[in-house]
């Protein structure tokens, strides 16, 4: 137990095993509702994270207090999604408590493990986006600084993925089915938030031109908290996620029967705004229903935020001062026409001062430059659903287009470019432009990232304003990746080098000079070994293969996402198993291929991907000429809870994405702190990797995004001559076209093998097949050298100090939110 951690309440909240034990059957039978003869494993989870979650309130309280107290400046990161995983592990870690808790169940007759599996993994995202704001919570708590996230309480969140013959099958991800033991429900805290309806002009008292909007309908916001845990458990910051309720605004004169019930029938509907977390990762799809989620949280988090603020001012000069709002890619974006109109509107400001504040106030983070993922909705959209906010879009617009104009000199190119409005056929608001016009400052999320902004995407509004752009390299917290999924390694760390890596990253670099200690190297390697027989186990499990734990295990587990290559892997995978089979006397390296990742359900070229994979595993599997030399792995329902398990038993990290196309990937770090070595391309953070871990020590194959760039360009490239002059490949690209691993139906990956000839081979696969297919052979030639292997490995773990998500949130603290850390009091008598 950490010593600086003491409840005040020794009776109901002490933190030795005793009173662990004594509190859980207390809750199970108070509140749960059983004894202990009748409780199932869910009973006792729901159970513990009670009495957890009962250890942590105290602290809340103060650290909120502090906040209020000191008025200290908070940062608000709004996100349409947080994926979280589960909280217990996380909790007891972060307090400190985790022993105490495994000695007080098994008091109890009952294990850890089995309690923290009844935990449902809490999927309020997608991939990448959504995780780094959990990892960006962990890492603001951990570091104590006054940071709140702000995003909506799917009831629904990613759906769970089931492989039927090979194929995805969605299914809804229940997770509030049991209840949520970590929520705080508010249902004091509530804002209204409108759409539709129209607009109205009048003047107001002063004699100026004003708007209001009326005749909107109109749903609540209601508030849930969840508790987000520092490590050390000083700090206990908030979660806030928005959940539609009804109004009961009704005007019963207007009914007759028939009337009421469709009225009732309407209000329910309404609720249906945060019923579902939309499946796709960067990918639009331009529904109305995501707008109006777009909306409703960022209406009800400013509401929130300026309710806050007015507590301590009465003037809105301060607000800058006093809160930093940070816009996760643009889905929050249409903050800033709020934000506008809640200072004009409400508050009677003059536009121009209102702009100032609210200019001052937002940061973007851009997330991606896929244009298919860039959001633009039409105009039309949001004239009906938001028909002041369009407005307000509108002028700010025309100030800004007039003010350009002034400078530009006629470049009509240039202004089109630059405005908020696509006129290129149907007229749409350009979401990325308003953010970043709206914002003080504008990030990538890696160097390469944040240059090819520059270059692309903002390269106007990058030469118009030359001192936003900036870059904040993403980075994950090393207390879930590292100190909770992997309890082996982090052992072994903490008795060579102490634990202040745990909070401070960068003293892991202390492991460097252990990466030629003999001694050293076996138990790194004895700890991977123990990770990689949990992952077979689990294979096994979910797929029923059996699989070598010393083969190496070649992991690449992402959406799914032609960018992100998995094809490439896969004619890697075929044309490894045709060489094997060509050469059954060689002594070769074992692999296992493991695969994870969900498809966007609407995303067919991604789902036929998947039954590719699950196609070749069938045959290989099976196929008694390769022996166990190769075996091929889809996981199914790649989730947080998964990637606890997959990541830290990797040998390989693949990180192939044609260069320029992935903004940064973070499975990438994970890996490599856990010891995984990289086969990757330059793309997104793998260059910082390379920088980092050294070019010795990482796999980099294939085109520079600057090459791609070029190839692209001339339109130079055929990849029906690529695969005539590489006869593994065509081999590969032949079987898949010709029904090797489709017996069944021939013709079932046609749609693969055309994208990759005739259609042009978008995303280069074929194009940096012989490259990878190299470093593929050297990674398998090194791993026969297991010291060398071992050492190569220890200097990843060793070196990925700087991809700390506290790095990260640091300098967003100090570059971009000017936020400091704040101190608790928990010296206080509270509210006791
Ligand atoms: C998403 O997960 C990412 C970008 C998006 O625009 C959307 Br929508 C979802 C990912 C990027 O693809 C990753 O490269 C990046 O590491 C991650 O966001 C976090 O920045």
């Amino acid at each position: 137990m950490d010593a600086r951690y003491k409840s005040r309440d020794i009776e109901r909240r002490s933190l030795d095993v005793d009173g662990l034990k004594r509190s859980f059957l207390e809750w199970l039978v108070y509140s749960v509702g059983k004894d202990a003869r009748a409780a199932t494993r869910r009973d006792w989870f729901h159970t513990v994270a009670l009495a957890v979650r009962d250890r942590v309130v105290d602290r809340w309280m103060d650290t909120t207090r502090s906040y209020y107290h000191e008025d200290a400046k908070r940062v608000y990161y709004l996100s349409l999604e947080f994926l979280i995983g589960r909280l217990l592990t996380n909790s007891l870690s972060n307090l400190g408590i985790m022993d105490e808790c495994r000695q007080a169940l098994d008091r109890l007759g009952l294990s850890m493990e089995d309690v923290v599996d009844a935990e449902p993994d809490a999927a309020l995202g997608n991939g990448g986006l959504g995780r780094l704001a959990a990892c960006f919570l962990d890492s603001m708590a951990s570091q104590g600084l006054p940071g709140y996230g702000y995003g909506i309480r799917y009831e629904f969140g990613l759906f769970e993925q089931r492989f039927e013959n090979g194929w995805q099958v969605e299914y809804p991800e229940q997770w509030l089915q049991f209840g949520n033991p970590w929520e705080f429900a508010r249902p004091e805290v509530l804002y209204p938030v409108q759409f539709y309806g129209r607009v109205e002009e009048f003047r107001d008292s002063v004699g100026e031109r004003a708007y209001r909007w009326v005749d909107a309908d109109r749903v609540l916001a209601m508030a849930y908290d969840t508790p987000v845990v520092g490590y050390g458990g000083d700090t206990i910051n908030t979660l806030r996620l928005w959940s539609a309720r009804a109004t009961r605004d009704f005007n019963f004169g207007h009914f007759n029967d028939g009337a009421y019930m469709k009225a009732v029938e309407q209000k329910i509907l309404s609720e249906n705004l945060s019923r579902v977390l939309y499946p796709n990762d960067a990918t639009e799809t331009g529904k109305e229903l995501r707008l109006k989620q777009e909306y409703f949280f960022t209406s009800a988090s400013l509401q929130d935020i300026l309710r806050r603020y007015l507590q301590h001012h009465t003037s809105f000069d301060n607000l800058p001062n006093k809160a930093a709002i940070q816009l996760n890619d643009t889905h929050p974006a249409i903050g800033i026409a709020e934000l506008m109109r809640l200072l004009v509107d409400q508050h009677a400001l003059r536009w121009d001062n209102a702009w100032e504040i609210t200019r001052a106030t937002f940061a973007y983070t851009n997330h991606t430059l896929l244009p298919e993922a860039l959001e633009a909705w039409p105009v039309r959209m949001i004239e009906r659903v938001l028909p002041r906010h369009m407005q307000i879009i509108y002028e700010i617009n025309a100030k800004f287009l007039n003010r350009t104009k002034a400078k530009a000199a006629g470049d009509n190119a240039r202004l089109s470019r630059l405005s908020l409005i696509d006129e290129r056929g149907e007229r749409r608001v350009r979401m990325g432009n308003l953010a970043f016009l709206g914002s003080h400052k504008v990030n990538g999320v890696s160097a390469l990232h944040t240059d090819l902004m520059k270059q692309t995407v903002f390269n106007d509004f990058h030469e118009e304003f030359p001192d936003r752009i900036n870059n904040k390299t993403n980075g994950i917290t090393p207390r879930r990746w590292l100190k909770q999924a992997n309890p082996a390694l982090s052992e072994l760390i903490t008795t060579r080098i102490g634990q202040g890596w745990i909070s401070d990253l960068s003293q892991i670099s202390a492991l460097r000079e252990k990466a030629d200690d003999v001694v050293f190297r076996e138990e790194f390697r004895r700890a991977k070994r123990k990770n990689k027989k949990r992952l077979a186990a689990y294979i096994a499990r979910q797929t029923g293969e059996e699989v070598l734990v010393d083969s190496i295990f070649d992991v690449q587990v992402k959406r799914m996402h032609e960018y992100k290559r998995q094809l490439l892997n896969v004619l890697h995978t075929i044309a490894l198993y045709n060489e094997m089979r060509d050469n059954p006397t060689v002594s070769w390296v074992p692999v296992t291929k493991i695969f994870a990742g969900k498809a966007a359900p609407s995303y067919h070229m991604a789902k036929l991907i998947i039954k590719l994979i699950n196609d070749v595993a069938k045959v290989v599997n099976h196929d008694p000429s390769v022996h166990d030399n190769l075996k091929v792995v889809l996981l199914p329902n790649y989730n947080v809870t998964a990637a606890e398990i997959i990541i830290p038993a990797a040998d390989l990290s693949e990180q192939i994405s044609t260069a320029g196309m992935e903004a940064s990937g973070t499975g990438n770090m994970k890996l490599a702190l856990n010891g995984a070595l990289t086969i990757g391309t330059l793309d997104g953070a793998n260059v910082e990797i390379r920088e980092h871990v050294g070019p010795d020590n990482i796999f980099i194959f294939g085109m520079t995004a600057d090459e791609v760039n070029d190839l692209r360009a001339t339109g130079g490239f055929n990849p029906r001559e690529v695969i005539a002059s590489n006869p593994s490949l065509k081999r590969a690209l032949d079987m898949i076209s010709t029904g090797a691993f489709s017996p069944d139906d021939r013709n079932r990956y046609h749609p693969i093998v055309q994208a990759l000839t005739d259609g042009g081979d978008h995303f280069l696969v074929t194009a940096d097949f012989a490259d990878y297919c190299q470093a593929q052979d050297a990674a398998m030639q090194l791993y026969r050298d297991q010291e060398e292997w071992t050492r190569k490995a220890i200097l990843n773990t060793a070196n990925m100090g700087w991809f700390s998500s506290d790095r990260t949130v640091n300098e967003y603290a100090e570059e971009v939110w000017d936020v400091h850390p704040v101190h608790p009091n928990h010296e206080g008598e509270g509210y006791r």
